[in-house]
């Protein structure tokens, strides 16, 4: 028997409900699918359970979201038993906890491990969806729920050369198992993002050389991670369901931070350094909110990147690589501000040289290395921290088709169009989880999938309550949709910079502000109101008498 055969004995062929991805968002929506009554099982292409925290092994992984934070809020017992060792939990501790989620819910027996879902397609007359496996096999099912992720398409850069080197090639979202022993060898890391800024002083702590290839400085800020006191924990644990609530409702990123009700331009220079210095001491991405006016007002803004380029420059030992280290071309926090353990300090070893390659680009890998604005560099190893195709690359590379074959990629080549990031017109009973459109990657992502796994479990048990066999968006309540994103967004200063969020980092994507940057608290209550108002803006269809029903209510 297959994985997939395995996965489905016992089962329906026939699905009420297909979910693909096993991450944090497959898995609470089989929880909450499976606890309605409904058939569902989960596809997944890795090994194991995991998502992000599955792939992303490289070293220095981490969160930057506190753990108290960053972690399931839906079940009392689980958040109370759960103890996390570290103010900022490790890659491998999150695993251990999303595996210890699996097995306390007793999850894995409707997963199918080492199944890629390569096709999905709308079947008009059965109003159901037909998955089809990279091996070729199929699932039918009435909803189909993309789980997949917005940073799971990894991406290294065509650079020609790539099969002619000799040495070996990593990509920090596809990390090996068993791990990388880089003692004695000459490594080179290419970016400086977040997963650049945490893997590199690790690699240099062990390699015997690390060249960092730049394209664009980044703004980073120190972690200062410590382990977890006793206090703290019971700080959290002793009022969760109001925190959590708090956090869900009344915050713009699901994460409490210290807020500040004052603008940067309102205090005294003094005192607004003082606020800097005091938010850098005690570390975190906390730093954003020192002023509630960092990422709406350009002046404020500088005042906090004058702030951290200070601070680099005062690290940084040697003056031309502190200055090649200045961030310049974006305001601060309009690309995911970074959060570190010694990055700046790592470029003071001997061992490290920092390569600008803004006007000396990579043009090709060589056999035993790269090339660089002409210059040839050799290396044992090349990490790629290339980042992803992000937010759409997961969906893209399934072939999913609605009505009339329309292909998603195609009916998205202007940029992604969904209504609240949660169904795209023309795509019946298919959902996504932190879709396009949706705060996603602008929150602490476990409060925002929480919310949408609850909205989806939600109108899914509504649609068989009415007898209806499908939902869709109606195309006038996308199109007001995709216009409020993109109008608040541009009420902000993110779409000034060239990150991920506006698909910049892709040659060729369509430049839009991706995520819906209104906060997850008034999202939510869009989202609410929405499904109170009979889902307001989609259109339903009752069930036909030749369309097979769905599992009655348990
Ligand atoms: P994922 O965890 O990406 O899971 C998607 C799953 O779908 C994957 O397992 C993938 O293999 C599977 N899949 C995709 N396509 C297919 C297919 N065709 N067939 C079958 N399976 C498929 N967020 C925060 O809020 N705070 C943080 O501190 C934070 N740190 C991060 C650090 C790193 C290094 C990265 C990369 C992301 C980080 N994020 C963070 C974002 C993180 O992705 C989310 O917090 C969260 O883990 C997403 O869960 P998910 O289940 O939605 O998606
Ligand atoms: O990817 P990125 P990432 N030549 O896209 C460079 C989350 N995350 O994996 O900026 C040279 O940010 C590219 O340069 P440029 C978090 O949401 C969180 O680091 O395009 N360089 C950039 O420096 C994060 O934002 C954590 O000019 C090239 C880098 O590669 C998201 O995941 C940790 C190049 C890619 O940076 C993605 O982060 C890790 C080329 N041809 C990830 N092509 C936490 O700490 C690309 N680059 C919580």
């Amino acid at each position: 028997m297959t994985r997939l055969d395995e996965a489905k004995a016992g089962g329906d062929k026939r699905l009420d409900v297909a979910i693909v991805g096993a991450g944090f968002s497959g898995l609470y929506m089989l929880l909450r699918l499976r606890r309605l009554g409904f058939s569902t099982r989960v596809f997944e292409a890795a090994a194991d359970v995991g998502g992000t925290w599955y792939w992303n092994r490289y070293p220095g992984a981490r969160c930057d979201v506190e753990s108290m934070q960053y972690s399931y809020s839906f079940d009392e017992q689980l958040q109370q038993d759960w103890r996390w060792s570290e103010r900022f939990a490790a890659q491998p501790e999150i695993l251990r906890y999303i595996n210890h989620v699996a097995d306390r819910f007793d999850l894995r027996r409707d997963i199918a491990l080492e199944t890629r879902i390569a096709a999905a397609v709308f079947d008009e007359g059965a109003a159901e969806w037909r998955l089809t496996t990279q091996g070729g096999e199929t699932i039918a099912a009435r909803h189909c729920i993309m789980a997949t992720g917005c940073l799971s398409a990894a991406r290294v850069p065509d650079f020609p050369g790539m099969a002619a080197y000799r040495g070996k090639t990593y990509h920090t979202g596809q990390w090996p198992h068993e791990g990388v022993d880089f003692s004695g060898l000459s490594v080179a890391v290419v970016g400086t993002g977040s997963s650049a800024i945490q893997s590199i002083p690790p690699i240099a702590a062990q390699a015997a050389h690390l060249t960092v290839f730049q394209r664009t400085p980044n703004f980073s800020v120190p972690a200062r991670n410590w382990a977890m006191t006793e206090e703290y924990e019971r700080s959290w644990k002793d009022d969760y369901a109001a925190l959590r609530q708090r956090a869900r409702a009344e915050t713009r990123s699901g994460t409490i931070y210290e807020f500040s009700t004052q603008g940067a331009l309102q205090v005294e220079p003094e005192a607004r350094e003082a606020e800097y210095e005091r938010r850098w001491r005690k570390g975190g991405a906390n730093f954003m909110h020192a002023f509630n006016d960092i990422l709406v007002d350009k002046a404020a803004n500088a005042t906090a990147a004058d702030f951290v380029r200070a601070k680099i420059r005062e690290t940084v030992s040697d003056p031309d690589t502190a200055q090649a280290l200045l961030p310049h071309d974006h305001p601060l926090g309009t690309k995911r501000i970074c959060v570190d353990t010694g990055y700046y300090e790592t470029f003071n070893r001997d061992n490290v040289t920092l390569v600008d390659v803004r006007h000396a680009p990579i043009e090709t890998l060589t056999e035993t290395g790269l090339r660089a604005g002409g210059k040839d560099y050799a290396f044992d190893a090349i990490v790629f921290a290339t980042g992803f195709d992000a937010m759409t690359g997961a969906l893209a590379s399934i072939d999913i088709r609605g009505r009339d074959g329309m292909a998603l990629k195609e009916a998205w080549t202007a940029g992604p169009r969904t209504y609240l990031g949660l169904m795209s017109a023309g795509f019946p009973n298919l959902f996504m989880i932190t879709g396009p459109g949706s705060p996603s990657v602008l929150s602490n992502v476990i409060v925002s999938i929480e919310q949408h796994v609850d909205w989806i479990a939600d109108c899914i048990e509504a649609l068989r309550a009415a007898g209806d066999h499908l939902i869709e968006p109606e195309i006038g309540a996308q199109e007001t949709w995709v216009a409020h994103v993109n109008e608040v967004a541009h009420r902000t200063l993110y779409p000034q910079a060239n990150s991920w969020y506006m698909g910049a980092n892709i040659p060729g994507k369509t430049r839009v502000f991706m995520p819906y940057i209104g906060g997850v608290g008034a999202y939510r209550a869009i989202c609410d109101e929405v499904a109170a108002n009979g889902y307001r803006g989609f259109r339903r269809e009752a069930a036909r008498r030749n369309r097979p029903a769905m599992s009655a209510a348990g």
